[in-house]
């Protein structure tokens, strides 16, 4: 018999996989919310579509009285907030829909528990740290720096307002970058194993990449839901930054990927004329394309969790260098397989 019940809005995601599954093993009753679309995409979670503890409910963070609904329905005992406009560059797009979604939508979900001792899970982002130096931790002043970061700081000020206003057991975790072979290919560390794994494998000539000296704390995703759900064990709700406290740059994620690979890369050039040349030939197989800079760039960002080391007894345990080599041996198996294979498999390593 399951033991509690959990309602994860996302669960189509990265992070909502991996915590579905995560919660499936520790015997819970898991609900997801699945937003209706025509690509209909549920390949990461298909590993348990069929679990008797597992069910999919259809929904939208933009509409409130079906959040209610399905709450009343369901009756969780935990509910992750884990959906939403993930990708910060689109935001500058689409400004008013990743606010819509981003900060109304965790308001929406908010006022249906409003009465209830639901506890709630809200998945914050150390985009809010912005331009702030690091390493950036719970008092760090946020300082944002796209329509992505500044909707999830309203999220996350609304959640400290509903427990402080309502009593609700409401937290946030603040996560840092955290990847899998799950990560959503238009994201920068997908985008590099893929296109890395095509380049090897002779399926593509080169790479074209944005800021190559932009830093982030890069985990591994299968730490980060695990942190999630310890913040939802603690007796009092708090706000948590979960991060590896080291950084590194894409380009070291760029030389990483191919080193997975065996190839060395030289560069040279500065700014837009950057190139990553092969060691052994002087073959380009990276180049820099303004396309994918953003207006405004967050330069770095690397956490420092002793927080949540201290009180939760969190560590994340997968290091950088297996990360780059889990995503890598994914994408290449794919690659050469030509046919579809099974992340999730991967990722549980
Ligand atoms: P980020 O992740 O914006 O940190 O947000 P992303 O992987 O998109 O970018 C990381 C850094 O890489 C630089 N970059 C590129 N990024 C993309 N996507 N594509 C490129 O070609 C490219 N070239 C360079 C970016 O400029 C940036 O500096 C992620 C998301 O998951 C958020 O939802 C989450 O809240 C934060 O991480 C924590």
């Amino acid at each position: 018999m399951a033991t509690k019940k959990a309602f994860i809005t996302g669960v189509t995601g990265q992070d909502g996989a991996l915590l579905a599954q995560f919660l499936l093993e520790k015997n819970y009753e898991v609900h997801g919310l699945r937003l209706y679309s025509a690509t209909n995409d549920t390949s990461r979670i298909n590993d348990f579509m069929e679990n008797r503890h597992f069910h999919l409910h259809y929904g939208d963070m933009i509409d409130g009285g079906n959040l209610r609904r399905l709450v009343e329905t369901i009756a969780p005992d935990e509910i992750y907030n884990l959906a939403g406009q993930s990708h910060v560059k689109v935001s500058f797009e689409t400004p008013e829909s990743t606010a819509q979604i981003n900060a109304l939508g965790t308001l929406r979900l908010l006022e249906a528990i409003r009465d209830t001792k639901i506890r709630f899970y809200q998945a914050s982002s150390s985009e809010m740290f912005g331009s702030a130096p690091a390493p950036q931790n719970e008092t760090t002043a946020f300082a944002p720096c796209s329509p992505y970061a500044t909707a999830k700081l309203y999220a996350y000020w609304t959640v400290r307002n509903y427990r402080d206003s309502y009593g609700l057991h409401a937290s946030n975790g603040i996560l840092f970058n955290h990847e899998s072979p799950l990560r959503g290919e238009e994201f920068v560390t997908r985008k590099i194993s893929l296109a890395v794994a095509a380049i090897i494998t002779g399926k593509q000539e080169k790479l074209m990449i944005g800021n190559l000296d932009s830093r982030r704390d890069w985990g591994h995703a299968k730490d980060y839901v695990h942190g999630m759900w310890l913040i939802l064990q603690q007796e009092q709700a708090d706000d948590y930054v979960l991060a590896t406290g080291q950084s590194h740059s894409v380009r070291d994620f760029i030389n990483a990927a191919f080193a997975c690979a065996g190839t060395n890369i030289i560069w040279q050039g500065q700014g837009l004329e950057e190139k990553g040349y092969r060691a052994s030939d002087g073959r380009v197989l990276v180049e820099v394309n303004p396309q994918f800079f953003r207006p405004n760039e967050v330069h770095e960002l690397r956490g420092d969790a002793t927080k949540a080391k201290q009180k939760l007894g969190w560590e994340p345990r997968i290091s950088f260098s297996t990360l780059v080599e889990q995503m890598m041996t994914a994408d290449i198996m794919a690659i050469q397989k030509h046919t579809s294979y099974d992340p999730m498999l991967l990722a549980a390593e």
